[in-house]
């Protein structure tokens, strides 16, 4: 791993820009993106309740507090064009959630949106240190799904040598990043781990590859996973941070410094929130963040609840990048477990198991009902050797995650440990809580 990273710009003038001229340029396209929401009705009816007719009635920054939040039910209610404020001759390329989860959620871009958005991509690859020499393997899926042809384009843009293979089909993708000699990886963190436990099957061994680098996100991962990623492959890992609301990857990079990730604060206005009074929250302390879009013209969304909890990094970066730093996610508002009685995140689990060293790739946390009780289990897949050798280590093991998770979240789960292999694997994003209480 690099010791004295090179710090690159893609777009220096804007990355570098000064604080003052940062607000400035900010109330500038705040009043644009007020100007195009106004020609949909929700926003129209919205905004002139709260006493916005037009972008005079923004002045500074200050006046974002004037503009009602937007949540994710208000987009499903605007679904399929409730949110479009062009006309749709003007829109190149439609994005969609999954809607997995009910209604599913549209944003529409025009020609220049997708501009925009390629060059905040091709802004966040930069900082990481790679470039044109680079061989990119694309393991994000293409399609509705924004984690493919986001990278993919802004790849492009910086002239990498793009693999565009999307997700799944495990064997190939080891092959060809051994053929190709593959130097960066976009892929989520709980597929990276895949990818290792199977590089070895494949015949192959990690030194046999030319992994540099790996862009993980799209899922919640802990520190921890990054540690482990980078020493199992012996690479720099990079957190990415998107959401399709606010385009998808390219929101939130982290640079060669890895202390959290630069929020394009020229495209998107970011605001931490208390999820519970609303009010705006400084440097250092966690809440909801929120979004407003900047340069957007198709689907402009004025501060848009993400349900994502994370925190602002106080002081500056050594890159010189002036755009404020947002922590690793550390849950959602949605995702907080309470077991019998106790609030727990699933990344508070996932912290204290992949910092345990005989822990192998992947893991469950499982929720059942006990008579009135709730049970808390975590399935924990550990290296195979383990299973060859002493039993009673296995379960000398096992009171040792079991001690260290109460530590953490004082509760006391049921370990089970498992050999590789035996847990589902997930080529997208990671489905890692099953919560069967509800249907009892
Ligand atoms: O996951 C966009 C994306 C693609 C980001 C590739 C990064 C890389 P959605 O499918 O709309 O978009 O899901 C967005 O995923 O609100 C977070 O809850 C979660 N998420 C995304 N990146 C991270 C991350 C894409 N680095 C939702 N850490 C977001 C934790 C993440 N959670």
């Amino acid at each position: 791993m690099s010791k004295l990273p090179e710090v690159r710009y893609w777009s220096k003038e804007f990355e570098t820009i000064d604080r003052p001229s940062l607000k400035k340029l900010q109330v500038k396209r705040l009043k644009e993106t007020v100007s195009c929401a106004l020609k949909t009705s929700f926003y129209k009816a919205r905004l002139k309740k709260a006493g916005i007719n037009g972008p005079e009635d923004i002045k500074t920054l200050d006046d974002l507090e004037k503009i009602p939040f937007t949540t994710k039910d208000d987009l499903r209610e605007c679904y399929p064009g409730g949110l479009l404020s062009v006309s749709l001759e003007e829109v190149v390329r439609i994005h969609t959630s999954s809607g997995t989860t009910g209604t599913p959620t549209v944003i529409y871009h025009t020609g220049a949106d997708v501009d925009r958005w390629t060059d905040l991509v091709a802004r966040s690859i930069t900082a990481t240190g790679a470039g044109r020499k680079d061989i990119f393997q694309n393991m994000m899926s293409y399609g509705m799904f924004t984690g493919g042809l986001g990278l993919h384009y802004g790849a492009e843009r910086v002239g990498m040598t793009v693999i565009p293979i999307g997700g799944g089909n495990t064997r190939r993708q080891i092959q060809l990043m051994h053929d190709f000699k593959t130097t960066v990886l976009h892929i989520t963190p709980s597929y990276m781990l895949h990818i290792h436990s199977k590089t070895g099957e494949c015949g192959f061994s990690v030194n046999d590859l030319n992994l540099r680098k790996a862009y993980l996100g799209a899922e919640p991962y802990s520190e921890n996973t990054r540690r482990k990623v980078e020493s199992l492959f012996n690479i720099d890992v990079y957190n990415s941070y998107g959401l399709s609301e606010m385009n998808g990857p390219g929101v939130a990079f982290e640079c060669v410094y890895k202390c959290g990730m630069h929020t394009w604060e020229d495209a998107y206005i970011l605001e931490i929130t208390d999820p519970k009074t609303r009010e705006s929250l400084g440097p250092e302390k966690e809440g909801e963040i929120v979004f407003t879009t900047l340069t957007r013209k198709a689907t402009p969304l004025l501060r848009y609840r993400t349900r994502d909890l994370a925190f602002v990094h106080g002081g500056e970066c050594r890159c010189k990048r002036t755009h404020r730093r947002l922590s690793r996610i550390t849950g959602r508002t949605d995702d907080m477990l309470i077991v019998n009685g106790v609030n727990v995140y699933p990344s508070q689990i996932e912290e204290v198991i992949m910092r345990v060293p005989q822990v192998g790739n992947n893991y469950q946390i499982c929720l059942e009902k006990e008579g009135t009780l709730d049970k808390l289990i975590v399935k924990v897949e550990i290296y195979s050797k383990m299973f060859r050798g002493d039993l009673g280590e296995i379960e000398i093991l096992k009171e040792k995650i079991k001690t260290e998770l109460r530590a953490a979240i004082v509760i006391n789960a049921v370990i089970e440990l498992h050999e590789p292999g035996v847990l589902p694997v997930f080529e997208g994003k990671a489905k890692r809580v099953i919560d069967t209480r509800q249907k009892l």
